[in-house]
């Protein structure tokens, strides 16, 4: 008798710690952030590629939401981390710009971030990849432990790249320290000035095997010639060929290791920025040249991934968002073939501008929410910025902290429903657009209509700029004089959304 109550209480006390462990499950999915650097809106087989295949994207966006105007807050890379992870607007923060390797970092350590949200209900949090928002709070020693860091704003783990592939310090930084650092080898590294003996790409051209084309002259690491100088340090420097497969070995171990609790995992990988470095296993593979094979490359990592989510029995329980840092470039300074040997791929994917531009083309990026099983395929017209992914995902883990400019979109980014924002500030090296409903309006701005070098388009014009992005698209029709009166009106709503009340107001420069 003694017995059979035993064993009932034990099958209802096993029954009922199942389903606590069900529930724990959908309400704490792990949630993976990949995110793509310069990919642009029509680099990706789903939104119209067919010159390059990219079936593990694509396999995502067919199973999953795919948004049509999917926004990174910036078209450069810096500012729209700095958004993604803060939940700010990069415009009001005037440090959020392209920084150099040696730039403190931007985002303090008493900042709201997506990261310590997740923190602060139960998740393990990571960053894998490209940082690229500052190290430090100057003059960083790179011998010692670098700090503050990811690892300060709320990442538990982190190994990255302190900036970009084409700047110096060319190392792996893990948690702080310089992965694989000789001490007797100490690192230095200056933007301003040589170190003595050490060759450059402008006085030794005979050293590079890649060739410059604008800037990224200075110090040389692995026939490359980079931004910015550095010297010593030998046995840490990356190998650029083999960086898509380490961080990819890195992000699976730390799927591995962490897949029994819930886990925030923030993977931003380094395709197709600048140098363009396939493994030789790509090299060829596109017929578009390094550009073309290093998409290749990075949807194969992502398939990857995928794979090892699969394998640890972790896929169905993980939300994957897949975004990119900001628009297209071809020719970013460095003589690629990206342009040579582009056939009919339109990066772009018919959008105006590209990387730099206050056009679509700068901001508007592929943008994927996939869920296996939870989240039903959809196409999404709804209007979303990488901005509101802060609040959206606090809401799903039952957090109600909000990004000052991050508006809770959880049911738009889950497919649920396409009521997106209505309202959106654009950014481009620190001059904002403005979005309201279909019409997109751009302020006057001096400056080159285009960046030469890069052969952009940027939006700068000594006329306002007005065009409604349902029938133009590719913004080809200037609608500022026909309607002069919604002009007027999306001025005035401009300068309320640039926002009188928020705070950093005093950076804001309204033009
Ligand atoms: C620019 C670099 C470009 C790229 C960009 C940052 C030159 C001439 N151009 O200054 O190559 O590194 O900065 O790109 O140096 S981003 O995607 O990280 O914003
Ligand atoms: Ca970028």
């Amino acid at each position: 008798m003694v017995k059979n109550i035993l064993n009932a209480l034990f099958f209802v006390f096993v029954l009922v710690s199942c389903q606590n462990k069900k529930n724990v499950k959908n309400e704490k999915p792990n949630i993976v952030i990949i995110y793509a650097d310069d990919l642009g809106y029509g680099d990706v087989g789903a939104y119209g590629a067919t010159e390059l295949k990219t079936p593990n994207l694509d396999k995502l966006a067919s199973g999953g939401v795919r948004f049509t105007q999917g926004y990174a807050t910036s078209s450069t890379c810096t500012p729209s981390r700095y958004g993604l992870l803060t939940g700010t607007y990069p415009w009001r923060n005037r440090d959020a710009k392209i920084l150099p390797g040696t730039a403190p970092l931007i985002i303090s350590t008493d900042q709201l971030t997506l990261p310590k949200v997740l923190k602060s209900k139960g998740y393990q949090t990571a960053v894998i990849g490209k940082w690229h928002l500052g190290l430090g709070s100057g003059n960083v020693n790179w011998n010692e432990r670098v700090s503050p860091g990811p690892n300060e704003v709320g990442f538990d783990h982190a190994y990255i790249m302190a900036a970009t592939q084409d700047r110096v310090p060319t190392v792996y930084i893990e948690n702080g320290n310089v992965d694989g650092l000789d001490p007797n080898d100490p690192i230095e590294v200056s933007y301003s000035h040589n170190f003595e003996g050490e060759p450059t790409g402008q006085d030794n051209p005979e050293l590079c095997t890649m060739k410059w084309h604008h800037g990224h002259n200075n110090s040389i690491v692995n026939g490359i010639p980079r931004i910015g100088y550095m010297k010593g340090g030998e046995a840490a420097k990356w190998n650029d060929v083999e960086m898509a497969d380490h961080f990819l070995a890195k992000a699976q171990s730390y799927v591995k290791d962490h897949k029994e609790n819930p886990f925030f995992l923030y993977y931003a990988i380094q395709q197709p920025h600048v140098p363009r470095t396939p493994n030789p296993r790509f090299v060829g593979k596109s017929g578009m040249g390094p550009r073309g094979d290093v998409i290749v490359e990075a949807d194969w990592v992502i398939g990857e991934f995928l794979k090892t989510l699969e394998e640890e029995g972790v896929l169905d329980n993980t939300l994957i968002i897949f975004s990119s840092d900001n628009g297209p470039v071809l020719n970013d300074g460095y003589y690629d073939d990206a342009v040579e040997k582009l056939g009919n791929h339109k990066p772009t994917g018919g959008l105006r501008g590209g990387k730099y531009s206050l056009y679509e083309a700068g901001t508007r990026v592929p943008f994927i929410v996939y869920w296996k099983g939870k989240v039903q395929p959809l196409v999404s017209d709804a209007v979303i910025s990488q901005v509101d992914i802060l609040s959206s995902l606090a809401a799903m883990v039952g957090s109600d902290e909000i990004g000052p400019d991050s508006q809770n979109l959880l049911q738009v980014l889950m497919g649920e429903s396409q009521m997106g924002r209505d309202e959106l500030v654009l950014e481009a090296n620190t001059r904002t657009a403005f979005r309201k409903g279909d019409w997109l309006l751009i302020p006057p701005y001096e400056g080159p209509e285009v960046y030469t070098d890069v052969n952009i388009e940027v939006g700068n014009s000594s006329e306002y700029q007005l065009f409604n992005l349902k029938t133009d698209q590719e913004q080809q029709k200037n609608l500022a004089s026909e309607e002069a009166e919604l002009l007027k009106e999306m001025i005035a709503s401009f300068a309320k959304a640039r926002g009188d009340e928020k705070k950093n107001v005093e950076d804001v420069e309204l033009k």
